[in-house]
Order: structure tokens, then C-alpha cells, then sequence
């Protein structure tokens, strides 16, 4: 295996702040002023440190995905984006139907100003996704009826190949396959089990190695964190892969989680996972609930970001951290689960909540025990 980035780059990390032009909450560029001369200079105010300062210290990537228009257009946006987070995940500009919306014709342009955003400000990229049900080209979904499975693995192989050589070298993981069980724990019936049978998960590794053999190669999937039938599944599924010597190197927990569902075993799942000699991460966090948020709700958001956060920093090969977006105005949950939001860490003002701070104090109270470091 490859030398793991996160421990290579932790000193990189460290630095950016310091070469932020704009200062938001949290980050640790705050110039200090002059002080004036012949006064009493007050002792310097601690200047807070922003999440990925905190974490770096520690081994651990904090993420976030990023929505490229916002990006475009938001200065105070690419900031926080800058600031706190040392690794990014495009939120859609690396799906299929955004990288190749006619079939043999590239568009690379949103993904690769998210790579260059992420470049410049010294972060790592999460690759998302590879293989998955949704969000795939038309072109693809309407010939899918009449496609022979020799035909169908040819042009996934293909799309696999293509996209990670496109990006070789400048993604640290990629999610290979995504959500490929159901929520009953049964593997999804999608075009790829149908025209390709079960073999398509461990082939699309096998083809990934191939195209970029020092990425990390993740299985993404929600509701692993909770113990049950979907959970085992995927945990059958990839002891079998390992066993069988197909090249995974991780496995992500998406963490959407929603204050009505109570809170995940996610340390023990993640655990189990861990024992198998695999990475494994946070991929997704965000924590909706009911609008409008009652002080209750929030308390019970700021509580199930602590815990997950601190689930990951008691797994040791808990690598990265990553929130779904960082900012309420641009979630995914409103348009999903009506009736539900509120679910990032700062509101739809770019003002940072109670859940941004609460994630602060666990880092710093782990990096005051760096149990991880050792
Ligand atoms: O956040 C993404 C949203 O903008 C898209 O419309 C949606 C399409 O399915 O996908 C969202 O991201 C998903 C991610 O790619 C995989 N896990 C679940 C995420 C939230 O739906």
C-alpha cells in the first residue's frame, strides 16, 4: 500500500490559515494587531483554531462537500470552505451524469475547479462516486433495457477507468461503489446487479486498482452506523471481498442523521469494520430535524455531532470526518425530507451554530489527550 496521505501531509494542514486572505470564525489567520507603542501591550487573545487545525495535530482529515456554484460565487463561502476543512468532496460534480453528460464526451470543468480549489488551499479530495444507482447520464438510463451484460461492463469498466485516470494522483479516496444495498440489507436490485450480477462490486474494485493504484478504495453506504440487518450485510459483503483478496481499502459511513431516529452504534460499527484491516471514515455527516428547530432539537443536533465525531476519534483507522456542506442554505435535506433541515453546522448567513462549536471542543479536548498520535 501506499504511504497514507493523512499522515504525510498533517504539517501542510497546519499552515493554511495562515495564508487565507479573509478571516472567518474559526480560522487561525487572524493577524494579531500592533501593538501601540509606549502602552501596556495586553496579553494576546488566544486566536481560535479552526477545525482542520485542531484535527491535524491528531491524524484526522475534517471534510465537507462542497457545491461548486456556491463555490463560484461565494467568497465568504470559499473561505470556510478554505479555512476549516482539509479535504473536500464534490457533491455532484464527479457523478457520472456531471462528468460525462453525452456518451465519449467529457466534462471535467466543475471537478476539476474543485481539485484546483482544493490544491490551493492544501486539502485532499474524496472521490464520489464511481458506481452507483442514481445520478447516472440519460444516455446510459435509456438504453439500459436493451443493454447485453457484455455491453454493460464494458461501459462501466470504461467510466471507471476514464474518471480515475482523468484524476490520477489527486484523489486520496474514492467511493467506488455506493450505496449498493437496500435499506433491508439486500443488495440493490440496479442496473448493475441486474445485467451484471453480484461480481460487479468486486470487479469495479479490481478495475479501480488497476486505474489508479494509490488511491484508497472505499465502499460508501448510509445506515451502516446502526446495528442491523443493512449494517451486517455490508459487513458480510466486504469480509468476503477481503477475503477474497479484492482491493478495498476502506469503508464509509455516511452518517445523514435525523434527531426523530435516535443515536447510532456508530463506534461499534465502525469498529467491526476497522478489525478488518480497513480504513474507515465518516462521509456524509449532517443531523436534520423538524423545522422549526426547538432548543431541544438543536441540544440533541449538537449532542449527535459530538458523538460522531468522537466515535471516529476513538476508531484509530477513522481517517477522515467529513459533513454533507457545511451550511444550511445549500443542504440537501429540504428538498428530500419536507418538513426537515437545519442540519449543518453554520445557518443559511454563513454564521456559524452551536454545532460548528460543539465540534471545536471535542477536536480540542482530544488534542489535549492525543491518543490517536501515538
Ligand atoms: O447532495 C446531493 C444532492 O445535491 C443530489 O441532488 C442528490 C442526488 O441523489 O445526491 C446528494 O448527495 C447524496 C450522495 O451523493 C450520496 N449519499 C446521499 C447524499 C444525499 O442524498
Amino acid at each position: 500500500m501506499p504511504p497514507h496521505p493523512s499522515r504525510l501531509l498533517l504539517a501542510g494542514a497546519v499552515a493554511v490559515c495562515a495564508s487565507l486572505a479573509l478571516v472567518m470564525t474559526g480560522c487561525s489567520s487572524t493577524p494579531t494587531p500592533k501593538p501601540t507603542p509606549h502602552t501596556l501591550t495586553p496579553s494576546p487573545t488566544p486566536t481560535a483554531l479552526s477545525l482542520r487545525d485542531l484535527a491535524a495535530p491528531i491524524g484526522l482529515r475534517i471534510g465537507t462537500a462542497i457545491n461548486n456554484d456556491t463555490l463560484a460565487r461565494s467568497t465568504a463561502y470559499r473561505s470556510i470552505a478554505a479555512g476549516q476543512f482539509s479535504s473536500v468532496t464534490a457533491e455532484n460534480a464527479m457523478k457520472w451524469s456531471a462528468v460525462e453528460p453525452v456518451q465519449g464526451k467529457y466534462n471535467w470543468a466543475a471537478a476539476d475547479e474543485l481539485v484546483a480549489f482544493a490544491q490551493q488551499n492544501d486539502q485532499l479530495v474524496r472521490g464520489h462516486t464511481l458506481v452507483w444507482y442514481k445520478q447516472l447520464p440519460g444516455w446510459l438510463t435509456a438504453q439500459a433495457a436493451t443493454l447485453t451484460p457484455d455491453a454493460t461492463r464494458a461501459i462501466l469498466k470504461k467510466h471507471i477507468f476514464d474518471e480515475m485516470k482523468h484524476f490520477k494522483g489527486e484523489i486520496w479516496q474514492w467511493d467506488v461503489v455506493n450505496e449498493a444495498f437496500d435499506d433491508k440489507g439486500n443488495l440493490r436490485d440496479n442496473l448493475w446487479l441486474q445485467k451484471l450480477g453480484p461480481d460487479y462490486i468486486a470487479d469495479a474494485f479490481r478495475w479501480a486498482r488497476d486505474a489508479d493504484p494509490d488511491a484508497l478504495l472505499f465502499y460508501n453506504d448510509y445506515d451502516l452506523e446502526f446495528s442491523g440487518a443493512k449494517s451486517n450485510a455490508a459487513y458480510a459483503l466486504i469480509k468476503k471481498l477481503k477475503g477474497d483478496g479484492v482491493p478495498i481499502d476502506g469503508v464509509g459511513f455516511q452518517t445523514h442523521l435525523d434527531t426523530r431516529y435516535g443515536v447510532p452504534d456508530l463506534q461499534k460499527n465502525m469498529q467491526r469494520f476497522a478489525d478488518l484491516h480497513l480504513d474507515v471514515a465518516e462521509t456524509e455527516v449532517d443531523v436534520r430535524t423538524p423545522l422549526p428547530v426547538t432548543p431541544e432539537a438543536q441540544a440533541a443536533q449538537v449532542a449527535e455531532y459530538s458523538r460522531s465525531l468522537q466515535a471516529c476519534l476513538a476508531v484509530r483507522r477513522c481517517v477522515s470526518f467529513t459533513v454533507w456542506g457545511f451550511d444550511d442554505g445549500t443542504s440537501w435535506v429540504p428538498n428530500t425530507f419536507k418538513g426537515e433541515g437545519a442540519a449543518d453546522l453554520y445557518n443559511a448567513d454563513l454564521q456559524p451554530k452551536p454545532q460548528l462549536d460543539a465540534l471545536l471542543k471535542v477536536l480540542k479536548e482530544s488534542s489535549d489527550a492525543p491518543h490517536r498520535a501515538d
